[in-house]
């Protein structure tokens, strides 16, 4: 009996352990946007992540604040999912033809974004066996050179 509370009270402390270190992570980072509505919809399109617990994005300072369980997503799929959204963030640019078709109050100013090639030709050579794009923007590497099996350079 004695052995049996031991052990499960381990099996508690192990458990609350991976609550708090493991896997709840919180990131912030830049979404455009203009309005209440672009707020629902950059939400909606985070919390839809498998992981998000929570997101909440400020219309003025264009800030998300995504809490998320670590061992199920990554903070890219995120950015992805706000993308597809139709959603620019600091790493993840939207398809224009998804901006295009977002309601003209929430047609946020876009930055232009320079197509540059990416320097290294063993990383575009990797990218090309896999099928990935090799002409990548700085928001592209993050999205892309990692899904090759490599580690991007942060700037
Ligand atoms: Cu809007």
């Amino acid at each position: 009996m004695k052995t049996k509370a031991i052990y499960l009270t381990m099996v508690i402390a192990i458990m609350s352990l991976t609550t708090v270190f493991g896997q709840a992570k919180t990131e912030k980072f830049k979404v455009y946007g203009n309005c209440g509505m672009c707020e629902s919809r950059i939400e909606k399109a985070a919390k839809l992540v498998d992981g998000v617990t929570a997101a909440d994005w400020n219309k003025e300072t264009k800030m998300i604040e995504v809490s998320f369980d670590s061992s199920k997503t990554d903070v890219h799929k995120v950015h992805m999912a706000i993308a597809k959204a139709g959603h620019d963030t600091d790493m993840h640019k939207a398809k224009d033809e998804t901006y295009n078709s977002l309601p003209g109050c929430c047609k946020y100013e876009r930055a232009e974004k320079k197509r540059k090639t990416i320097a290294s030709i063993s990383i575009k050579e990797t990218l090309k066996q896999k099928k990935l794009p090799t002409e990548l923007n700085q928001s592209e590497v993050y999205c892309f050179v990692p899904k090759a099996g490599l580690e991007p350079a942060r700037p």
